[in-house]
């Protein structure tokens, strides 16, 4: 359904979630709010809150009343917890993060650009990268900020297989962009590691909107910070130069099993 928009989630606790909604009635700026509370993936409450744009016709024909928020169900289920890399505490989901705003991606003229000191410019299509070969891994999945989500499922394409023997030997570097605007460093070892992959999936899924459609960056023992969503551009270098958090105090490498937080 496209009049469903989602707008953020929030960790509470470690067990909770709650997912915040839109669903826009048709042909008007008007919405009805929808927060979804989930306690380990498991919905236990839904409640649904009357934008102040929805007019007085609307609320009489069905019965709504504007201040009153309205729930829909409320389930328990156990949870299941572990500690494995030093600060963190399990999330049952990722929280979204889009720090610059969520893109507009038009998957037509969407292209991933691979340049800087490389012996050729690549540009890949998603139909391309689609094509390429694929690897399945099972990765836990760290934010600097302390939740982990475990045994995440992640599909694409090897970063190390992307670039081939196209890169020069003085590169030290990948700066890697998303089409937000947003940017990383990650240093060269780490970015062509066995694990590194394009990822094009998670869990058997395309990747949503939300979580980096087209694709994104994922190196399982860095944190979640180099895991650039919507990339469009990985710029191999030979200079350090910080991205969006590097900028701001966060580690030029960002090593989980090291706790490589801050520089
Ligand atoms: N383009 C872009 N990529 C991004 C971010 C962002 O704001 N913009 N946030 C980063 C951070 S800090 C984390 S922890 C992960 C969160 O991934 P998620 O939004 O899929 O949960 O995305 C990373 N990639
Ligand atoms: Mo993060």
């Amino acid at each position: 359904m496209d009049n469903i928009e989602f707008m953020e989630n929030e960790l509470i606790g470690d067990k909770y979630i709650v997912y915040k909604y839109r669903i826009y009635l048709k042909h008007r700026k008007a919405y009805i709010g929808v927060r979804v509370i989930t306690k380990n993936n498991t919905i236990i409450s839904t409640a649904f809150t009357i934008g102040k744009e929805v007019p007085n016709d609307v609320l009489n024909a069905n019965n709504l009343n504007r201040y009153q928020v309205y729930t829909l169900s409320r389930i328990e289920s156990p949870t299941p917890l572990s500690y494995e890399v030093p600060g963190q505490r399990d999330s049952p989901n990722f929280i979204i993060y889009r720090i610059l705003g969520q893109p507009i991606v038009d998957i037509q003229s969407w292209r991933l650009i691979i340049d800087g000191l490389v012996k050729k410019k690549l540009v890949y299509t998603y139909d391309e990268l689609m094509g390429m070969r694929h690897v399945r891994l099972v990765r836990d999945f760290h934010c600097v900020t302390g939740w982990s989500v475990k045994q995440v499922v992640w599909e694409g394409v090897k970063l190390r297989e992307l670039i081939g023997d196209n890169m020069m030997s003085e590169v030290r570097w990948a700066y890697v962009y998303g089409l937000d605007g947003y940017t990383a460093v990650i240093p060269i070892k780490d970015f062509i590691s066995d694990d590194s992959i394009l990822v094009l999936k998670m869990n058997d899924e395309p990747l949503t909107l939300e979580q980096g459609f087209p694709a994104r960056i994922f190196v399982p023992h860095l944190y979640g910070w180099k895991s650039v969503k919507w990339v469009c551009r990985i710029e191999l270098t030979k200079d350090y130069k910080d991205g969006f958090w590097e900028a701001l105090g966060y580690h030029p490498r960002g090593d989980v099993r090291l706790e490589e937080r801050f520089k």
